[in-house]
C-alpha cells in the first residue's frame, strides 16, 4: 500500500537531502546571516541628522519600508510617500546612501553585530561536506565586508565562493537576478542548491531562480507569508533536528 507522502513530510526530505547532499548552500546577509536591520535603521537616521535632514524612521515606519529592498530605494520610496515640493535627486539619495554606508559600518565596529545562531556551526558543516558557499543580498559588498570580517576575520571571503551584492545586478529582490547571478557565477542549477532566507522578498526572489528555499525567522519579517519554503525556523540551531528526525 503506497502512503501518500504529505507535502510537509517530502518538503523535509527534500531540506534534509539539500542539506546533506546539496551542491551548494546560497545564504542571504541581512536578517540571515546576522540580524542586521536594526543597525541598519540607526545608520539611516545618523545619515539623516548628519545630512541636516528632519528625517527619524521609528521602527514601524522602517517595518513598512523594508518592504522595498535597498537602501537607497528605501530612501527614494519614503521621499516619494512625502509627496515633497522637491523631490530628493537620485545623486542626492546616492549622497545620503554612502553617508549611511559609512554610518553602518562605524556602529557594525562600536556596537559588533554577531552571526545569527547556528550559521557558523551550518557554514563548519557544509565546509567539511565539501559544499560550495555563496552569498546573494540586497545590500552592499562594503556592507558585507565590514559585518563578516568582524564575524568570520579578515580572510572571510575565502569561504565563499561567489559573493553576488544588490548592485551587482539590474534588479534587487524579490527579482531573481541575485540568485540567478549566483547559479551563473557557481555552474549549479537551483534544484542542486539551498537558498537560506528571512524574507518574503528573499523565497520570492529565490523561488523564481528555481531555488528551495529555508527560512529562519528575523525580526523585522515575523509575519511574512513563508509558505513556499521547505522549512521555517526560528533559527538555524533548529536544524540538528531535522538531520536526525
Ligand atoms: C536587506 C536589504 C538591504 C538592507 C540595507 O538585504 O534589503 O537593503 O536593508 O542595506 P538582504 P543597504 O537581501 O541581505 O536581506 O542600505 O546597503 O541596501
Ligand atoms: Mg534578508
Amino acid at each position: 500500500m503506497t502512503v501518500a507522502v504529505s507535502p510537509a513530510s517530502a518538503r523535509i526530505e527534500q531540506l534534509r537531502s539539500l542539506l546533506l547532499r546539496g551542491r551548494a548552500l546560497i545564504f542571504d546577509v541581512d536578517g540571515t546571516l546576522a540580524e542586521t536591520e536594526e543597525l541598519h535603521r540607526q545608520a539611516f537616521n545618523e545619515a539623516f541628522a548628519r545630512a541636516g535632514m528632519d528625517w527619524h524612521w521609528g521602527r514601524t515606519v522602517y517595518k513598512d519600508l523594508l518592504r522595498v529592498a535597498g537602501g537607497k530605494e528605501r530612501i527614494r520610496a519614503f521621499d516619494q510617500g512625502r509627496k515633497s515640493a522637491r523631490p530628493l535627486l537620485d545623486g542626492d539619495i546616492a549622497d545620503l546612501h554612502r553617508i549611511k554606508t559609512g554610518c553602518f559600518a562605524d556602529l557594525l565596529a562600536k556596537q559588533g553585530c554577531p552571526l545569527r545562531p547556528g550559521v557558523h556551526a551550518l557554514i563548519s558543516v557544509a565546509m567539511a561536506r565539501g559544499q560550495r558557499l555563496a552569498i546573494a543580498t540586497t545590500t552592499s559588498r562594503e556592507n558585507i565586508d565590514a559585518l563578516l570580517s568582524a564575524a568570520l576575520g579578515r580572510n572571510w571571503s575565502d569561504i565563499f565562493d561567489d559573493v553576488v551584492a544588490g548592485d551587482e545586478v539590474p534588479r534587487k529582490k524579490p527579482a531573481p537576478d541575485v540568485y540567478l547571478e549566483a547559479l551563473s557565477r557557481l555552474r549549479l542549477s537551483g534544484s542542486d542548491c539551498l537558498a537560506i532566507e528571512d524574507s518574503a522578498n528573499g523565497l520570492i526572489a529565490a523561488l523564481h531562480a528555481e531555488i528551495p528555499v529555508l527560512i529562519t525567522r528575523s525580526l523585522y519579517f515575523q509575519d511574512d507569508d513563508f509558505t513556499e519554503a521547505l522549512l521555517v525556523l526560528d533559527d538555524l540551531t533548529e536544524l540538528p533536528e531535522i538531520y536526525s528526525a
